[in-house]
């Protein structure tokens, strides 16, 4: 669906891309390059000689990377990931930072750097032989060749497929999807509410740090009844404090959305209805999602805020003094950059934390912490020898929900590609899911044979579906979705993934949103589209998710002043108003009639059906369905049923919805529910 122009066999890209090895003059032999880090979307490590991600060198010349204000707001790692086969040179940091740091290239050919912190940021480095030519990429040194059915490509081939390589506006027209209206497919059926998107890439002419480097990002506002670009907020008046916009959430009453800046060290509070910004705080570096305590839904709000730069997770309440820090805890042992957690549903007691990486390399861990104290209750570690745990390669983000009476969350892998499932209440890894695809097809395989990163993986408030957003870091298709990147639907029942729906280049950002009339809509970002997909994970209701599609594709390009090819792209995160999981929605309802909602917020929640209201007690105790629950009715059909008797009406027995019956978890969902308790 998604073959686009830049496909791998474009010949434009590779006469682009050849140019640019063609110009070694541009550089002196024996001067080496500097790299500076950069907030510039395609252009993050941006070399002094040719003002792009990529530098040519000799082989026996350094290269120096600098960290600092000149073009970045907080910290960063310069990581080698690939490099040509005999090189015996190596660059990791067990912890970003500012400053500078060196590498002398040793063996001629093309070696590629990226940060752990922020991991699409890319440099390529391409040293040249005696001969002054860059030796062809090995499928030894980057295994996904191997997958193309070659033994090497040049190294301008491989550099004009790959999509965070993107310096220019005409390398973004070349590589990304920059759709125009023509694109726009609107879904059948309306959602509910807004969908606030963090356009994280778009460019903003003056918003700019104090030494005038570009800051770019916005964030779009969809409204969910007629899929149109309502308004767009940017960060001209935050003061210098927005950088990378890049995860949301909201507040009880819906009127404030709370904002984090990846690429910066703060949080906006920016008001729903008129875009202002009301407040903007620095939490500590690299800020990166928000979710607030469902137990400060009636109070003032607490929001949680891991910080990929630093090893805590930080909470701030937004009181009547504004925004203040109340505590900042780490979130496992040593050194954590945590990223994109999520409370459980409901109460929000638990906290699970993916801790990126916990040192020299790419082993991360996952912890499960106590919400109210910030202790960690488990903290699950890489383990190369372990069958599950060694698929804990840099965990980004997670989901959660009660899926039956377990407590089930979902924790995507960018480099092993899996996707983790941790039963969280009894502190337990049950199995790893693979979700990214070699161009060949094969599966199970990491970021270097697929060059895919699985992110946001959200679960359904409805407990049904996992959608796992697989961002492709090459324009290069591969079945079975036959696109460079995917969405991967998972099914909460069986763990398994059904279907693997072909999304625009850059997936990144998943959220649930209301669909109109009863269900979910599954909103997917594009970090290098300037569009927004539109998932249906059950179009005919049937239970069933293999016909999953998407159902919409929405432009969000609004034609803002000097943001060109940038506008409406760098998807990330996306925040569906109302907040529609369990946990967070009940609170919203329970202020219908109170006056403390505005005509439109209350007009959204009026148009929830009962069960978006109440995504928990859905498949409550009501077993012989007749409208109450925990009844001698409830109780006989439960029995009934169990036992295998005829039961006309009756809910099945599969009360865990594990997806099957009668088992003792079925019988420990029973009584839970009856009890009135979490399940
Ligand atoms: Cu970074």
């Amino acid at each position: 669906m998604f073959t686009r122009p830049g496909s791998f066999r474009s010949p434009r890209l590779l006469l682009a891309a050849a140019a640019i090895f063609a110009a070694p003059h541009a550089l002196a032999q024996g001067e080496g390059d500097t790299m500076y880090l950069t907030d510039e979307p395609g252009n993050w490590f941006r070399s002094e000689a040719s003002g792009t991600p990529v530098s040519v060198i000799n082989a026996g010349e350094r290269v120096d990377f600098i960290i600092g204000n000149c073009c970045t707001d907080t910290r960063h790692t310069a990581t080698l990931l690939i490099k040509p086969t005999g090189s015996a040179v190596n660059l990791d940091q067990d912890q970003p930072r500012r400053g500078s740091l060196s590498l002398e290239f040793d063996v001629p050919g093309v070696y590629v750097l990226v940060c752990k912190v922020h991991p699409y940021m890319t440099a390529v480095v391409a040293v040249r032989d005696a001969q002054g030519n860059i030796p062809d990429v090995q499928a030894g040194s980057l295994p996904f060749i191997g997958h193309l059915g070659a033994g090497s490509l040049p190294a301008a081939t491989v550099l004009s497929v790959l999509t965070t390589v993107a310096p220019t506006d005409a390398d973004k027209l070349a590589k990304w999807d920059i759709l125009g209206p023509s694109a726009r497919v609107v879904p059948p059926v309306p959602g509910v509410g807004e969908v606030w998107i963090n356009t994280q890439f778009e460019r903003v002419p003056g918003q700019v740090s104090e030494h005038d480097a570009e800051k770019p990002g916005t964030i779009t506002i969809l409204d969910a009844a007629t899929f149109t670009v309502e308004r767009e907020v940017n960060g001209l008046a935050a003061g210098g404090m927005w950088n990378n916009p890049h995860n949301m959430w909201s507040n009880t009453r819906l009127d404030v959305v709370y904002n984090a800046n990846w690429f910066g060290r703060w949080i906006n509070k920016v008001d729903r209805a008129g875009g202002a910004i009301l407040d903007s705080i620095a939490v500590g570096e690299a800020p990166t999602h928000i979710i607030s305590t469902p137990a400060s839904a009636r109070g003032d709000p607490i929001l949680t805020i891991p910080l990929s730069a630093e090893n805590n997770m930080v909470k701030v309440r937004d009181g009547a003094d504004g925004l203040r820090i109340t505590d900042s805890d780490p979130t496992g042992q040593g050194r954590n950059h945590p990223h994109g957690h999520w409370l459980t549903c409901g109460s929000g007691d638990r906290a699970i934390v993916p801790n990126v990486f916990k040192g020299l390399g790419v082993a991360g861990s996952i912890s499960i912490i106590d919400t109210a104290s910030g202790n960690v209750l488990r903290e699950f570690t890489h383990d190369a020898a372990d069958p599950i745990r060694r698929a804990l390669l840099m965990p980004i983000a997670a989901g959660q929900c009660h899926v039956g009476c377990r407590s089930k969350a979902y924790v995507a892998n960018a480099v092993s590609g899996m996707v983790t499932v941790i039963d969280v209440d009894r502190l337990e890894l049950l199995r790893n899911i693979p979700v990214t695809v070699a161009p060949d097809g094969a599966m199970g395989l990491d970021l270097l044979h697929t060059l895919q990163v699985p992110i946001q993986t959200p679960v359904s408030p409805d407990e049904r579906w996992v959608a796992t957003a697989v961002l492709s870091l090459t324009t290069v298709p591969r079945p079975p979705a036959a696109s460079a990147d995917h969405v991967a639907l998972i099914d909460t029942t069986t763990d398994e993934v059904v279907v693997f729906i072909a999304t625009p280049a850059g997936t990144h950002g998943v959220n649930w949103g209301a669909k109109l009339g009863g269900g979910y809509y599954a909103y997917v970002t594009n970090q290098h589209a300037n569009v927004l997909t539109i998932i249906d994970p059950d179009p005919n209701g049937d239970g069933d998710g293999h016909d999953a599609a998407v159902v919409g594709t929405i432009p969000l390009a609004n034609a803002s002043t000097g943001a060109g090819v940038t506008d409406g792209t760098g998807g990330q995160g996306v925040k569906p108003l109302p907040m529609t999981h369990d946990g967070w929605i009940q609170p919203s309802v329970a202020l219908i009639g109170s006056g403390s909602l505005s005509t439109e917020v209350e007009g959204w929640l009026n148009r929830l059906s009962p069960e978006q209201r109440d995504p928990h007690g859905h498949h409550g105790a009501d077993f012989d369905g007749d409208g109450d629950t925990g009844t001698d009715g409830d109780i006989e059909a439960f029995f009934r049923v169990l036992a295998g008797l005829p039961c006309p009406g009756c809910d099945s027995a599969d009360f865990d919805r594990d997806g099957d019956t009668g088992t003792d978890l079925d019988i420990e969902a029973f009584f839970r529910v009856l009890g009135g308790g979490n399940c």
